[in-house]
């Protein structure tokens, strides 16, 4: 009797704890296409494309090294639609004795999996996920007893633990953290490195043929796609960027540029949430370049710290959390989205960008995501559910457990502060001061209220006033709450009001346009 292995589409790896003790002579690997995976939101075009041409090639991959596979396709005239549909089809086609698994990145699809012994009459085993640095369990007992989980400490332990960066129990170069020389706008003529793409090979254009006829109406660009799909080309992406861009990435981290969204970014997050490459190599890759000299130790720590310190801390947050986490709104937000975000027309250039480039790439970096779109829903009091949706929709990249607390612990501070000290509330003045968004924009950053107000200028006075008995208190909001207390009356009025009618005329319907400020 045979031991049924299912790997999910983000499981791709050979070292994922369901194949842990795999035997190929007895046991059977199932891998599934599934509809509701691909529609529980409106996918980027792209993002399907990489998981199931990645799921393609890793089924591919197992079959050569003699392991039997079951791989069900999305266009199987007898595909269910759903996990649970096909492991019970699956059931009929092997002589089955137990089912193992490896617990997802999802609590929608844990819950989901907890059913399987219920509903096929099997023993299952739910593995941990020990493709992450820091277990579930270590994250618990760093957890314990605090009130708030600050990243920073949490990335100390996992620093002295791993024993990255670190030499004789200290941190390499007498710092933990240096970010603050990573705050500078892009130097006028910098040379940006060629990303390395990946053409399409006859796999994931079948694919993309797929994609294009079942998913049409999904967000997004299908091409060009450039996108890794296997362990070999992701390593060789990870080297182009160690070489080429690691060494600028950390002066220039939060820079935001038109025409440039990947800049001096690792491009890695695909790679790394899909299992085809390890969040441990990746450190290490880096750490490397480092101790050879070949990069400098702000942008090393820098690239380090997103991943050994927030990819996991994130993770932690997810599961110590959820599910309670995903249902708080701390700040009562509940405007709908504006159709911009799908649309990307707006006549805010900032926003316009970097929808254009989600559209284009299934990708934005850190601080497009944070301070621009993100921003803009906070400032705007976007429903979380709602622009949860989006972020989990629009990415390549973008996995429950990573999306969640990134969208509603950073950005719309719905958790009531958990993750983030205070919110990452800004004025058009910081968009102003790490891009060249502004430059082209029918608004003004420097015009406060009145004609040619930038929106987030208004917006953000409305926020703090809005807010005022919910963050007046936190110490680190004195300052604009200061500031808003000693404006004249009037100046204030008319902020409120020209921000009122701002939001008024956003629109979740396709119909009308985003409208001026003033
Ligand atoms: P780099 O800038 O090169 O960073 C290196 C790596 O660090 C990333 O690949 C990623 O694995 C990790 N990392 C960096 N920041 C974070 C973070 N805040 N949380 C977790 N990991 C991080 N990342 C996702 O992988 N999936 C998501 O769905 C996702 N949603 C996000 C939503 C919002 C609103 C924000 C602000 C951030 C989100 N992030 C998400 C984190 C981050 O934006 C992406 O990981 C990053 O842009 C991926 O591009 P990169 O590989 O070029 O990253
Ligand atoms: C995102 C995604 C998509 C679009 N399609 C599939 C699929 O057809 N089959 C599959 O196994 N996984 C898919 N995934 C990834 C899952 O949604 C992911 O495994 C869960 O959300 C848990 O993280
Ligand atoms: Fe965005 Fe305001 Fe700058 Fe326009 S002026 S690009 S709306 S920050």
């Amino acid at each position: 009797m045979a031991v049924l292995r299912v790997v999910l589409g983000d499981q791709l790896t050979r070292e994922v704890a369901a194949l842990d003790g795999l035997d190929p002579a007895r046991d059977v690997v199932l891998m599934v296409e599934v509809a509701d995976e691909t529609r529980y939101v409106p996918h980027h075009k792209q993002k399907i494309v990489f998981i199931l041409s990645a799921m393609r090639h890793f089924a591919e991959e197992l079959k050569a090294e003699g392991i039997a596979v079951d791989y069900v396709r999305l266009d199987d005239p007898e595909n269910t639609g759903s996990f649970t549909g096909e492991l019970k089809r699956a059931l009929a086609r092997h002589a089955v004795e137990r089912i193992v698994a490896t617990e997802p990145g999802e609590w929608r699809v844990r819950a989901m999996m907890e059913t399987w012994g219920a509903e096929t009459g099997l023993p299952v085993e739910i593995r941990e996920d020990d493709r992450f640095i820091a277990s579930r369990g270590r994250f618990a007992r760093w957890a314990e007893g605090r009130k708030g989980f600050r990243m920073e400490f949490f990335y100390r332990e996992m620093r002295r633990e791993t024993g990255l960066l670190m030499e004789e129990g200290e941190p390499v170069g007498g710092q933990w953290n240096f970010d603050a020389d990573n705050r500078k706008p892009l130097p006028k003529g910098a040379r940006l490195p060629s990303r390395l793409r990946f053409a399409p090979d006859a796999i994931t254009r079948e694919v993309m043929a797929l994609v294009a006829s079942r998913c049409p109406d999904h967000f997004g660009d299908l091409e060009p796609f450039g996108w890794a799909v296997t362990r070999p080309d992701a390593l060789e992406a990870l080297d182009h960027f160690i070489t080429e861009a690691l060494p600028f990435f950390g002066d220039v981290q939060d820079a935001m540029k038109r025409g440039e969204p990947f800049l001096y970014h690792g491009l890695v997050s695909p790679y790394l949430n899909a299992g085809l490459l390890t969040a441990r190599e990746v450190c290490l890759a880096a750490e490397s370049a480092y101790r050879r000299g070949a990069a400098p130790l702000n942008a090393v720590e820098g690239f380090i710290r997103q991943i050994l310190g927030w990819r996991e801390y994130v993770r932690g947050i997810y599961w110590h959390q959820m599910p309670a986490y995903a249902e708080t709104n701390a700040l009562g937000a509940t405007r709908p989205l504006p159709w911009f975000y799908w649309s990307g027309e707006t006549d805010l250039a900032c926003i316009a960008e970097v929808v254009g480039d989600t559209r284009r790439h299934a990708y934005a970096h850190h601080i497009q995501r944070l301070m621009v779109t993100g921003n803009f829903a906070l400032l705007a009091g976007i429903r979380p559910a709602e622009i949860e949706a989006w972020y989990l929709a629009v990415y390549v990249d973008a996995f429950d457990w990573v999306e969640l607390p990134n969208v509603h612990g950073m950005v719309m501070f719905a958790d009531g502060g958990l993750l983030a000290s205070k919110p990452y509330a800004a004025s058009g003045a910081y968009i102003d001061r790490m891009s060249d968004y502004c430059a082209g924009c029918a608004y003004d950053p420097k015009v406060k209220v009145g004609e040619g107000a930038c929106p987030f200028n208004l917006l953000y006075w409305h926020f703090i006033d809005a807010n005022a008995g919910k963050l007046k208190g936190n110490p680190r909001m004195a300052m604009p709450y200061k500031t808003w207390e000693k404006m004249e009356a009037g100046r204030k009025a008319q902020i409120l009001e020209e921000a009122e009618a701002f939001l008024d005329a956003l629109s979740p319907e396709p119909t009308r346009p985003a409208a001026k400020a003033g």
